[in-house]
Parts: structure tokens; C-alpha cells; sequence
């Protein structure tokens, strides 16, 4: 938390930025990696990112156990917001609860898109926060200065090699459970979030932050791993915190005041094929 409040700036503006695209199905050019290296009992597991109600990004993710306790992230997107830094994250936990990626019944509100409140209670907190660099775990949720950004067409391209150590327990063994969320939606179709979308976020007013969009907060996709014939031992248990809500929460709150100073880009006008 330390490290994020330092960056209070960077971080709320980047997070808020966090978008979604997802637009297309498996394709994007991932190619789905081999086993897991010999003498592993891993495999990896290729999960289809689907938009969630209200975007229209969507991608493939595919992860793969590496030799040596890692698991090794490719994502691939497509249909995200031009030029914006998109928050993912790993969620749900090793308890052995019964996650889903929300449908478009979740919107509780009736707003068109799955806000975090309506999220969280299905794909579960944060497990692991798939940043560039750095950390990785639930506390830089929001880092979005450490989020991977769309490129000028949409497309989210995002490597990057966890080692054992930044995995918690059980993490590998348990892969099927958890799910990938990304975050950030353009409900006004101006490359930004800001409050003319979708107004400011319930859920970051509710830890006591004002002035963050919903847009920035709001689900783009969500996947869950598709198992392709992994041996897992199905001991579930492994005690794994749960606090992505708090860590997620914590990470708005240390942007509180911060102005949100959302990347002004000229609008993609013609980006919106999907
Ligand atoms: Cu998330």
C-alpha cells in the first residue's frame, strides 16, 4: 500500500483508466503453449475473456505452469479503450468457493454494465494483480501505472512470468478455480473515463473517494480457465487472504484528492467496430 500511496497521481489517473476491450474471440494470435515443462504436472489452461454486460472487448489468456513453480500470462485483447491502461487482475481464492464471471442478470442497478459491487460477490477478490512490473499482489490493484495499455487500435497485448514466489500457495494446483477480470469500460464512447459516462463510481464513494468514474471501475471481461486435462490434486483449503476488496478499496482510496486526470486523446472516432 505504501509503494501505491507514493504514487497517489499516477495511480488514481492510470487506474481510473483502466478500460476494457475485449473484442475478439480467441484469436488474436495467442498460441496456446505446449505443456507445462517435463516433469511437471501442471499444464497450462487457456481462458476465453469474454465482454462483460456493456463492452464489447473481449480476448484469450492462457497460462502456463513453468518448470521451475512460475506460471507464465499471455493476454491478448481486443475491443479495448485506445491509449488506456487497463486494470487486470486474478480473482477469486483457493478456499474451493464456487466463482463465476457475472451475466448481464448481475447488473443489480440496471445501469447496462457490472460495477464492482455487482462484481466482486461472483468472481471473488483479487487473487493476483497482473501488473508489468513490480508487485503483484491484491494491494496493486489499481496500480494503473503498472497496468498494461491499449494500443491505438484496441488491442491489449500483456507477458509477463510469475516467478514462485509471487504466487500464492497453492495457486498452480488450484488454477481452474480462479478467473481473470479486467476492468474499465467507455460507456460514452469518448477514449476516457470520465463522469459523463456513467457518472462517479458507487463503489469508490463508498470507501469515502470522491470524483472517480464509474467508467473506470466498472468490468470489461472476465474468463474462466478452461482446464486442458491438468492433473490437480483437488485438495482445496490452501488459505489464501482474502482481500481483494479491501486491497482494491485501499488502492482508491489512496488516490483520494487526486485529480483525475484521465488521458485526453482525441476520440477514436473510427474505432468502434465491435
Ligand atoms: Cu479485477
Amino acid at each position: 500500500m505504501s509503494v501505491l500511496k507514493s504514487k497517489k497521481t499516477t495511480t488514481l489517473a492510470a487506474g481510473l483508466a483502466v478500460g476494457a476491450a475485449f473484442a475478439v474471440p480467441l484469436a488474436a494470435g495467442l498460441s496456446t503453449p505446449a505443456y507445462a515443462h517435463p516433469g511437471h504436472s501442471h499444464e497450462a489452461v487457456t481462458i476465453r475473456l469474454d465482454p462483460l454486460k456493456g463492452s464489447n472487448a473481449s480476448g484469450t489468456a492462457v497460462l502456463t505452469p513453468t518448470a521451475d513453480g512460475g506460471l507464465k500470462v499471455q493476454i491478448n485483447d481486443h475491443g479495448m479503450t485506445p491509449g488506456m491502461p487497463h486494470a487486470q487482475h486474478i480473482h477469486g481464492d483457493l478456499s474451493g468457493k464456487h466463482f463465476t464471471c457475472p451475466g448481464p442478470d448481475a447488473d443489480s442497478n440496471n445501469n447496462g454494465y457490472i460495477s464492482v459491487e455487482e462484481g466482486l460477490p461472483m468472481y471473488g477478490g483479487i487473487h493476483i494483480s497482473l501488473t508489468t512490473k513490480g508487485d503483484t499482489s491484491p494491494k496493486s490493484g489499481l496500480a494503473v501505472d503498472r497496468m498494461p495499455v491499449a494500443d491505438a487500435q484496441g488491442n491489449l497485448r500483456y507477458t509477463r512470468t510469475l516467478t514462485a514466489a509471487e504466487l500464492p500457495a497453492g495457486t498452480l494446483e488450484h488454477l481452474s478455480m480462479l478467473h481473470i477480470v479486467q476492468h474499465g469500460v467507455d460507456a460514452n464512447g469518448n477514449d476516457k473515463y470520465d463522469m459523463d459516462g456513467l457518472g462517479e463510481s458507487s463503489f469508490a464513494k463508498s470507501l469515502g473517494v470522491s470524483g472517480i468514474p464509474e467508467e473506470a471501475t466498472d468490468g470489461a471481461t472476465c474468463g474462466m480457465p478452461v482446464p486442458t486435462g491438468v492433473n490437480t490434486g483437488g485438495e482445496a483449503g490452501v488459505g489464501v487472504e482474502h482481500q481483494g476488496l479491501l486491497a482494491f478499496g485501499g488502492l482508491l482510496l489512496a488516490g483520494a484528492g487526486t485529480t483525475v486526470a484521465l488521458g485526453r486523446r482525441a476520440s477514436r472516432s473510427a474505432n468502434r467496430q465491435s
